[in-house]
């Protein structure tokens, strides 16, 4: 019966009271920066408890002929507010990708960035150095592999199975036969069994990648690296082999450089020497490089044992040899006056930028 008694003027407050939300809405709409403020006024307006909500509420005290009416205008004015809202959304979507293209935004006029540039290990530098000192004598590089024969590592230079000089450079085996290379010397035997003498004589250097199983310290590594030198032809003597080794010496430490021979043993080798090339730092006068002798030992070298050329098949009657084996983390110590060998190959950049000499 209440209901029914209700009248237009019923109807026309509700009319009035959605229009107002309308006119409330719209600044309150238009002050939204953000997706999250615009979900927050829907859910004030068109949530299941937000302010349409009570307004249909209210609905329900209408006449059953009433209430359709305000329905259709409640209707009309929901769906007013619905594109309100999505123009909003639209709106604030472009604001937001606005915001961050400028955020973006690259200058193109500003200075770049220079990239960090790389630059060849220092002991590839003393290695090149080296090899292209020999090459200009004449000699050829050759390489050989750093997993090698017992045969050629020892064998073919003198060192039978139970040759006690084989203690001298302990050995990381893979079997009984197959070992990793200790010296580069291995490199000899190959390039002799190989050589033709009808071409020339045989000269050449190798340089390497070799390994023992010696206790890392200051001077000493479980991989280091090596070059190998080797001259074969009638009449070679040890003349040739100091004067090539003076010249190596006064290139690489400088013009003022004197070597001496001091007598060594090396089971390919006979006679065998070691090399000491007077301290570049003092001048021989005595100094904390060369521990106050005046001389640094650099090499191991001597005539090729007649054992070796003639196990390669070459005639020691008619051809004799000298070899030489040097260690470049060494020499690259001496010259760059590093204390320890492990800085090598630790790869800290702020060593190896040290030198950018061969910068690529
Ligand atoms: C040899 O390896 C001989 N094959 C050298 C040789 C060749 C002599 C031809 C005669 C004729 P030795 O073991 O002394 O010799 O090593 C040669 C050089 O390698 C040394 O003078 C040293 O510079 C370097 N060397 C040896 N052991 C190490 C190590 N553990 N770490 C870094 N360098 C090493």
């Amino acid at each position: 019966m209440i209901k029914e008694s209700c009248t237009m003027s019923d109807i026309n407050t509700h009319i009035e009271a959605l229009e107002a939300l309308r006119q409330q809405a719209i600044p309150q709409l238009e002050a939204t920066e953000s997706i999250k403020d615009l979900e927050k006024f829907r859910l004030d307006y068109l949530g299941k408890k937000g302010r349409f909500a009570a307004v249909a509420q209210a609905m329900r005290d209408l006449s059953a002929e009433d209430r359709p009416k305000l329905g259709q205008v409640m209707n009309q004015v929901k769906s007013a507010f619905e594109e309100m809202l999505e123009s909003r959304r639209h709106k604030l979507e472009e604001m937001a990708l606005e915001a961050k293209l400028a955020l973006e935004t690259v200058d193109v006029t500003l200075p770049g960035r220079k990239p960090a540039g790389g630059a060849r290990h220092i002991i590839t530098q003393t290695m090149e150095e080296i090899e292209d000192l020999f090459i200009g004598m004449g000699y050829q590089v050759v390489e050989g592999p750093e997993v090698e024969l017992d045969h050629y590592n020892f064998e073919m230079m003198n060192l039978p199975k139970t040759h006690p000089a084989r203690d001298m450079q302990d050995t990381f085996y893979i079997d009984s036969e197959v070992l990793l290379r200790t010296h580069t010397s291995p490199v000899q035997a190959r390039t002799m069994e190989k050589h033709d003498f009808s071409q020339g004589p045989l000269k050449m250097i190798s340089p390497g990648k070799v390994f023992r199983r010696d206790s890392d310290d200051a001077t000493h590594s479980h991989q280091f690296h090596q070059i190998e030198g080797l001259v074969v032809d009638k009449h070679v003597t040890m003349a040739d082999l100091k004067g090539t080794l003076q010249a190596f010496a006064r290139t690489l430490f400088g013009a003022e450089r004197e070597i001496r021979l001091r007598p060594s043993y090396f089971p390919f080798t006979e006679p065998s020497v070691e090399v000491d090339v007077s301290c570049f730092k003092c001048g021989g006068d005595g100094c904390n490089v060369c521990k106050h002798t005046g001389w640094i030992e650099i090499l191991g070298a001597g005539m090729v044992h007649p054992n070796v050329l003639e196990m390669a098949g070459i005639d020691s009657t008619v051809y004799s040899g000298f070899a030489f084996g040097l260690g470049p983390d060494r020499v690259a110590m001496l010259k760059y006056n590093i204390d320890d060998i492990r800085h090598f190959y630790q790869n800290d950049l702020r060593f190896l930028s040290q030198f950018k000499g061969g910068q690529n």
